[in-house]
């Protein structure tokens, strides 16, 4: 008998990472063999990252949800039973419907970016809840400090292209982290080297790009505005600025000078806690090298003054006139080149004129306990609140109040699926259609179903579409399909849904890599890169760049009591918490860490391996300590996202996070956090 042949569907990496890679699916009798990268699609150029590699293991994981379920014991204890579909439907019909009678803002959707994709994420579900008329949630827990920020100075995200980078010859690594955030755009790095490019990193860790790098300033968190003002110092000083450029395509030179002079070396030295020949080096660099091309990613604003730090860094290329060229410039992110129809995904007419108040899911803690009116049901997707937003002792206070009717619709038994009333078992990437935005290149990906949903598990699209029948919601709308959701995506003539899915992907914005802005022509309010900003006046962060310490800022009276400063970013197994139950990758991280400098575990007397105990004003954790000079002196690390239940004390760094906001984007300030650092008293 000969083997069934094996057919290869093509799919996209759901993953909330800039790369959004081309996958492709060998299947064979209706099972899912192995998951590969495209050959053929560029970006991808063949390659997956070691934890979509692994997909099969996540999507025939022995512990997926397949069937609803009832909690049966006290919240947060994951004791359930299995209900039937119809059952846990009318429930929750039930239970929303009830609410809504009396206030459907008592409501409350929460999700982000498990899935990337828009018509798994934020379409259908929207739908429902506009229809519904419940609060409306700011989706701020990533990145929107710094979009605010780099969108004041040039209008909108339409960052370098990924296929320009190995034309660089400086490239500058900004609270970036590619060899763990985007392994693809580090494949760059790598060709870009190899062709004599330099490469710098600034970083208060020596993560495992900044290792690799020619230079690495390791600065503390959240002063990145200052180093920023002190490099446009040195560059007027020096008369390195291209003025022409200038003169052409920004505004606010004048007003820029004046305040670049406030930062010289050794004030931005002194608050960044660098040395100052480290920024004249970087500044000669800069003035110098072209193409210079700054690769920022998020991890440079979640502090206080996030914003402000994106939107200053943001002026560095025009000065020198790096968009000139097509690999001179930013890459933040590449989000505003496609021209999404979020109205058509979304359906914001279903509102009817109503004005729902808006609920902000960094500070879902603050609201679950403090809202006023009560939220009284909360309706979790593609996010794992309990786990990754900041202050987790309010958050788990607030997921426990019995008074919270709360929906989960996941994978797995996650930290928040634990404090569900009904738990919805999702189909995974391979089970169902999706297009995906990507942030990092510039190809809409589309992802075809390979296999059949697991169990009873069904696509987020098809469970609210349930629920708005079982709710009696007859618009049309309720009714479309994915392919449908598919094809209404993206605005104007060039989007064809069918094509990208047989296909693969799509790219918008230039066919090949252009420098797009060499003639200026940016997307702000005057078509000019924006030094000065009377948009950023209005919001209150005044009309030129500046510096905005931490909020917990290591100079303050706080650090008195914490003096170090902590920062969690990313794990390179785990993908936010995603990933941290597949045994092989857990295992490749091997336990929550905290590192730390030699000199602050001497002062602590710590020794090597031993379990410390990390608190502040909010919380306490055990961590294993790594003594490493990978931290700066002053800053501790401790690698994220873990599942709280898989951590020895039940605990993650975000029992340390707190909840106060950035400057603009009312984004988290999950790397602005002071700490100290103990030996535990060892309890059994
Ligand atoms: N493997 C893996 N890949 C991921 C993710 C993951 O969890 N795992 N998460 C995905 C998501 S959601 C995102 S948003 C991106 C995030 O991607 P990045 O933005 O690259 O990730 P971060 O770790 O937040 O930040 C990168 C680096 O910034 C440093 N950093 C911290 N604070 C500061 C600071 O104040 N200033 C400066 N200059 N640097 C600072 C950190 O030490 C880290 O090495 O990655 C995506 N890719
Ligand atoms: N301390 C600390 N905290 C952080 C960060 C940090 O660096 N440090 N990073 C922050 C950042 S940048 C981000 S983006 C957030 C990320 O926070 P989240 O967006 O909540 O990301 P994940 O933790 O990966 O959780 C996503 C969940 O969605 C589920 N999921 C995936 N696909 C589907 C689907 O199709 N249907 C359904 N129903 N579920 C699905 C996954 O199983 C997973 O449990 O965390 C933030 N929290
Ligand atoms: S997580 Fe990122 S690098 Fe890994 S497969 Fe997905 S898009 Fe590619
Ligand atoms: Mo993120």
């Amino acid at each position: 008998m000969s083997a069934a042949p094996i057919t290869i569907v093509k799919a996209a990496c759901p993953h909330d990472c800039p790369d959004t890679c081309a996958l492709e699916v060998h299947v064979r009798d209706g099972i899912a063999l192995k998951v590969t990268g495209s050959r053929e699609h560029r970006a991808t150029a063949g390659v997956l990252c070691n934890k979509v590699s692994r997909y099969t293991e996540r999507t025939y994981h022995p512990d997926r949800l397949l069937v609803p379920l009832r909690r049966i014991g006290p919240k947060g204890r994951g004791q359930f039973e299995p209900i039937s579909w119809d059952l846990a439907l009318a429930e929750i019909a039930g239970r929303l419907g009830e609410i809504a009678r009396r206030n459907a803002e008592a409501i409350l959707p929460y999700s982000y970016a498990g899935t990337m994709g828009l018509v798994q994420g934020d379409s259908m579900a929207q739908r429902f809840f506009h229809r519904l008329g419940a609060s409306r949630l700011d989706r701020t827990i990533c990145s929107s400090a710094g979009a605010a920020g780099h969108n004041l100075t040039l209008g909108a995200r339409l960052g370098v292209d990924l296929e320009a980078v190995d034309e660089a010859r400086l490239i500058i690594l900004w609270g970036a982290n590619p060899i763990v955030s985007s392994v693809h755009f580090w494949t760059r790095v790598q060709e870009a080297k190899r062709r004599g490019a330099k490469i710098v990193a600034i970083d208060p860790y020596r993560s495992l790009s900044a290792e690799k790098c020619h230079v690495h300033i390791a600065l503390l968190p959240g002063t990145d505005a200052a180093l920023a003002l002190g490099l446009m110092h040195i560059l007027v000083r020096d008369e390195r600025v291209d003025l022409d450029y200038v003169s052409r395509h920004t505004l606010g030179f004048e007003a820029l000078k004046a305040r670049v002079a406030e930062y010289p070396p050794e004030r931005v030295a002194s608050i960044c806690g660098i040395r100052k020949a480290e920024i004249e080096a970087l500044a000669s660099d800069y003035g110098s090298i072209a193409p210079a091309l700054i690769r920022m990613n998020y991890g440079m604003q979640r502090a206080r003054g996030g914003a402000m730090a994106a939107r200053t860094i943001t002026c560095l290329p025009a000065l020198v006139g790096a968009w000139r060229h097509a690999a001179g410039g930013v890459l933040l992110s590449t989000s505003d080149n496609f021209p999404t129809d979020v109205a058509a995904l979304q359906r914001p007419d279903l509102l009817m004129g109503r004005n729902p108040r808006t609920l902000n899911m960094s500070t879902i803690g603050d609201h679950l306990l403090r809202a006023d009116p009560k939220v009284e049901a909360l309706v979790v997707w593609n996010s794992n609140p309990v786990a990754i937003a900041p202050h987790s002792a309010e958050v788990v206070e607030g997921f426990s109040r019995e008074d919270l009717f709360t929906v989960v619709l996941e994978h797995f038994q996650t930290d928040t699926a634990d404090y569900a009333d009904i738990v919805l078992p999702a189909t995974t990437q391979l089970e169902h259609l999706d297009v995906v935005k990507p942030y990092g290149h510039y190809d809409v990906m589309a992802n075809n179903a390979a296999i059949a949903p697991l169990g009873e598990a069904k696509p987020n699209s098809e469970i609210f579409r349930l629920l708005a029948a079982a709710m009696g919601f007859d618009e049309a709308c309720f009714r479309d399909s994915d392919l449908d959701i598919a094809r209404a995506a993206f605005k104007g003539p060039g989007w064809d849904a069918e094509r990208a899915l047989a296909d693969g992907w799509m790219r918008f914005g230039p066919t090949r890599p252009t420098a797009r802005f060499a003639n200026g022509g940016f997307p702000t309010p005057s078509g000019k890169v924006e030094f000065v900003s009377s948009e950023a006046r209005r919001a209150g962060l005044g009309e030129l760049p500046d510096y905005i310490a931490p909020a917990e800022d290591t100079r303050s009276p706080l650090a008195a009591r914490f003096p170090l400063a902590m920062i969690s970013p990313p794990a390179r197994n785990f993908l936010n918490s995603t990933f941290v139950n597949v045994d092989s990758l857990r295992a490749t991280e091997g336990q929550p860490w905290l590192d730390i400098h030699p000199r602050d575990a001497a002062a602590r007397g710590l020794s090597e391996g031993e379990t410390v105990r990390v608190f502040n004003q909010r919380g306490s954790l055990r961590l294993a300590c790594r003594i490493t000079t990978r931290a700066r002196e002053g800053v501790v690390v401790a690698l994220s996202i873990w599942w709280r239940k898989l951590a020895k004390d039940g605990k993650n760094a975000n029992e340390l996070t707190s909840q106060t906001l950035t400057d603009l984007g009312r984004g988290p300030t999950f790397y602005d956090c002071l700490v100290e650092v103990e030996r535990a008293v060892e309890t059994s």
